[in-house]
């Protein structure tokens, strides 16, 4: 490849791209532009960085011939400047425990790129975030945001806050501890954070709250709000609902459906919740849930009925998994996730690097024919080659769960208008983005005759982001 990244900084140039990392190209000039190169400079810009720079690299790979013909974006450093967040917010978060012991966190707030809107995404409060998962998260964000069609930039940010365990009041305090220092941050058009793992409609109200006694100003600076304060309909269900509207679009490129599909779904918060419940609405049979401790498999499938339980266990008891095993006497897998089980549609709905390679193979072994992410990167590159190469139906993360992001742009829109949109409605329009999203995969992932979700996502993902920030000049 020919690409010419062009990193202007002399200074970065010469320190960061060692000599003897400047590859000798074909006619033995030396090549500073090589997709290798770049990938040197983000590792050494970036060290220990791994889920960062895993995330770059899949869509500096995805985007590197595209860019080839577009010198445009080549001559203005789009991509070195893609890769560079804006800014980088990191703060001490102390609060009191229930014993009147000082506790002290970390807070985070990664405002990736405002190219196309103010700062966008979840904050998440899980004790293994570290600024490399959150530089990871905000990064993707920006790419999801994109394909929304949505004009939302990418941002992502929480602290190693551990919800389990703690008191409602110790969550509140944390909270408000938390937004003391986030509120000079965001705004409605500054930055709007939303939920994410640990962060539900609870902490959201907590901070929503602590925001508005500070700034004296009930805004929409924060999606996922109450029903009765702002929020919007569905958005606590639009990620597992959008999930499976994109996999009824996948299926159907292979002239199926989710009729009597057996799906194997990780995690059972937010997002595995309700990719549950709408694929059991489209005829699906869901076979598996899990949490950090292991996993459930009902081979009779989980219904409405045990699917409330699911509800109930883990939003208002926050109980563990292993209950609903024990209460319906099904297969208790302990220290397991769901992948050498049988299915035909497998939804990653917990976390990160969840699906390695052996599990994408035993999948593959298994028959299942679709894997579509709700969480963000569950499969490592490993897996998602193995899936590609073996013709499986593969959705990424940033456009199979776009939905809830989807909704939360929804839902800035309804706080601008004074007004509660019906849940038909955000449905409707929920459908139509998923749609959307799927569409831009293909139009730009066609290769050979199927369909590579990954590529097409990236590209569809970037050229807007990369337009907006080249009619910007250089910010
Ligand atoms: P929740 O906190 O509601 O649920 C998270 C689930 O994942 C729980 O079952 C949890 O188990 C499990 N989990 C979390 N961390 C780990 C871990 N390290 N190992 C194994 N299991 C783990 O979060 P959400 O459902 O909101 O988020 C799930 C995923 O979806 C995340 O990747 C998130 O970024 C992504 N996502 C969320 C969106 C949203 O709108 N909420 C939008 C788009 C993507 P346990 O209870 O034992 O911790
Ligand atoms: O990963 C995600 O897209 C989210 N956690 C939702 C972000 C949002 O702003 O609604």
């Amino acid at each position: 490849m020919s690409n010419q990244i062009h990193i202007q900084n002399q200074e970065v140039e010469d320190n960061i791209i060692s000599s003897s990392e400047i590859r000798e190209n074909k006619n033995g000039d030396t090549d500073t532009n090589s997709l290798d190169c770049f990938l040197k400079s983000i590792r050494k810009l970036n060290p220990g960085e791994e889920e960062f720079y895993e995330a770059v690299k899949e869509v500096a790979e995805s985007i590197w011939d595209y860019l080839d013909d577009h010198p445009e974006y080549q001559k203005s450093s789009i991509l070195r400047r893609i890769t560079e967040p804006e800014r980088i917010i990191m703060f001490r978060v102390p609060w009191t425990d229930d014993n009147g012991e000082v506790q002290v966190n970390r807070g985070y707030r990664v405002e990736f790129n405002s190219a196309i809107g103010p700062y966008k995404g979840g904050l998440r409060f899980h004790p293994s975030v570290n600024l490399d998962i959150f530089k990871f998260l905000a990064f993707e964000q920006t790419f999801k945001n994109s394909l929304t069609t949505h004009p939302m930039g990418g941002a992502k940010g929480g602290s190693n806050f551990d919800v389990k365990g703690k008191s409602d009041m110790e969550i509140m305090r944390f909270c408000q501890s938390f937004m003391t220092e986030l509120y000079r941050h965001i705004g409605e058009n500054t930055d709007i954070p939303a939920g994410d793992i640990g962060v539900g409609e609870r902490e959201i109200g907590y901070m929503f709250g602590q925001y508005k006694r500070l700034t004296n100003e009930f805004s929409g600076s924060i999606t996922g709000k109450g029903l009765l304060w702002g929020g919007s309909k569905l958005r606590a269900e639009a990620t597992g609902f959008g999930l499976i509207y994109f996999v009824y679009e996948m299926l159907k490129t292979k002239q199926t459906d989710l009729k009597g599909k057996r799906v194997a779904i990780s995690g059972s918060g937010n997002v595995a919740q309700f990719a549950a419940q709408k694929a059991i609405e489209l005829g699906a049979k869901v076979i598996t849930l899990s949490d950090s401790a292991g996993a459930i498999y009902d081979k009779d499938g989980i219904n409405y009925e045990k699917l409330e339980y699911v509800k109930y266990l883990k939003n208002e008891e926050r109980g563990r998994i292993r209950e609903y095993a024990e209460k319906y006497d099904v297969e208790y897998l302990e220290g397991e996730k769901p992948w050498n089980i049988e299915c035909d549609i497998a939804l990653p709905c917990a976390t990160q690097n969840e699906i390695n390679g052996d599990d994408a193979q035993s999948l593959i072994d298994n028959g299942c024919i679709c894997v579509a992410e709700g969480a963000n990167k569950p499969s490592v590159s490993d897996a998602v080659q193995k899936f590609q190469e073996n013709g499986i139906l593969f959705g990424p993360g940033k456009a199979a769960n776009a939905g809830g992001v989807a909704v939360s742009g929804f839902e800035m829109c309804q706080n601008g208008m004074r007004i509660q949109w019906p849940i038909e409605k955000v449905d409707f329009m929920l459908q139509q983005v998923m749609e959307e999203i799927h569409e831009k995969c293909v139009e730009w992932g066609t290769v050979n005759g199927s369909v590579n979700y990954v590529r097409g996502a990236n590209i569809a993902g970037f050229q807007k982001v990369a337009d907006a920030m080249l009619q910007q000049g250089v910010v």
